[in-house]
């Protein structure tokens, strides 16, 4: 007779995807590095920053919530690249568990946002509401603005947070905790992200691209990490390559005497070390290549679709 000891109950384990979705510059990925506390994904104040999506993988025991940042939805994208973006957005909603709509508090419940709202209702995705930017707008503003949005659809949960100070964002990850499914986790539980270390130092270099040129930056521009090479004292040596279609972005991308380049480089590399918590040594090279918005491998290197 064996004097078996009873099992231990311990908690099942829950895990699910959950789609951050809105429109261009709602806070989604500035909510996604809120909630993983990393950097992740990039963010600028110019609208359609982030362009694949990209994981943030968060432990809430007996919970892991994989999050999804997505670029913003619009609804009239034009360019090829435009369309790729939208529709690698529209595809993270529909694989999702659950689908984070956010609103920005300041622009509130517009057309764009309307037309999104509809459309994630006929998905029958489970959907769950989230009003960001509420440091900036006054507390009065909010009833009405989540009064309208559910009564245009249902929502499982509606959370009030901003991504920027972090305010609400831990109670946030408690409750979604609570709403993801059963399942055994999906990431091994020290993981922040999918997205490869060669792609978030490209990422962090478009970065201060935009941040150093904001009103002039190129709109078809993109970064790639070409190599990546360690040594044994455990600096890192990254070469990147800018792409852009004309001459003259190139000419401002390196500016008088390559002092943009170098300021851009700089920064890239404060950010790019931060992260990996080494030295860092990065080249920048910009090329000109007209017709790389037309390329099926560029659109590969970016995590996207060519033919959306
Ligand atoms: N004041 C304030 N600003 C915020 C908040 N969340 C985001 N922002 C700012 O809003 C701008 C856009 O943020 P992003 O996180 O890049 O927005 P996004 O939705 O990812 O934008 P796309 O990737 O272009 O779709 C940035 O300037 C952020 O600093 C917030 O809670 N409060
Ligand atoms: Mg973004």
């Amino acid at each position: 007779m064996t004097d078996a000891t009873p099992p231990i109950p311990t908690e099942p384990s829950h895990c699910g995807f959950i789609a951050l979705v809105g429109i261009p510059n709602a806070g989604k990925s500035t909510l996604l590095n809120a909630v993983v506390g990393s950097k992740i994904s990039i963010v600028s104040p110019k609208v359609q920053t982030t362009r694949q999506r990209i994981l943030g993988i968060v432990m809430e025991p007996p919970a892991q919530l994989i999050f999804v940042d997505t670029p913003g939805i619009f609804s009239t994208p034009k360019r090829r690249l435009e369309r790729a973006m939208v529709s690698a957005a529209w595809s993270g909603a529909n694989d999702a568990d659950l689908v984070m709509l956010l609103i920005d508090a300041v622009a509130g419940f517009g057309h764009e946002e309307q037309l999104m709202l509809t459309r994630l209702v006929e998905s029958g995705r489970r959907l769950v509401l989230t009003i960001n930017k509420i440091d900036l707008v006054p507390r009065t503003t909010l009833l009405p603005l989540i009064d309208a949005l559910t009564a245009a659809a249902e929502f499982e949960t509606v959370f009030l947070v901003s991504a920027l100070t972090g305010d609400g964002v831990s109670d946030m990850r408690q409750q979604l905790a609570r709403l993801v499914p059963q399942s055994p986790y999906l990431y091994p539980e020290d993981e922040l992200s999918d997205i490869p270390m060669r792609s978030l130092a490209a990422e962090l270099t478009r970065e201060q691209l935009f941040k150093a040129l904001f009103d002039e930056l190129p709109y078809e521009l993109m970064v790639e990490t070409l190599k990546w090479q360690e040594f044994d004292n455990g600096a890192v040596r990254i070469e990147q390559e800018i792409t852009v279609t004309r001459e003259g972005q190139r000419a401002i991308i390196l500016g008088h005497q390559g002092a943009m380049i170098k300021r851009i480089g700089a920064a890239a590399r404060v950010e790019i070390a931060k992260i990996l918590d080494r030295p860092v040594h990065l080249f920048l090279h910009v090329r000109v290549r007209s017709d790389w918005t037309s390329s099926p491998e560029a659109f590969r290197t970016m995590g996207l679709e060519f033919d959306s």
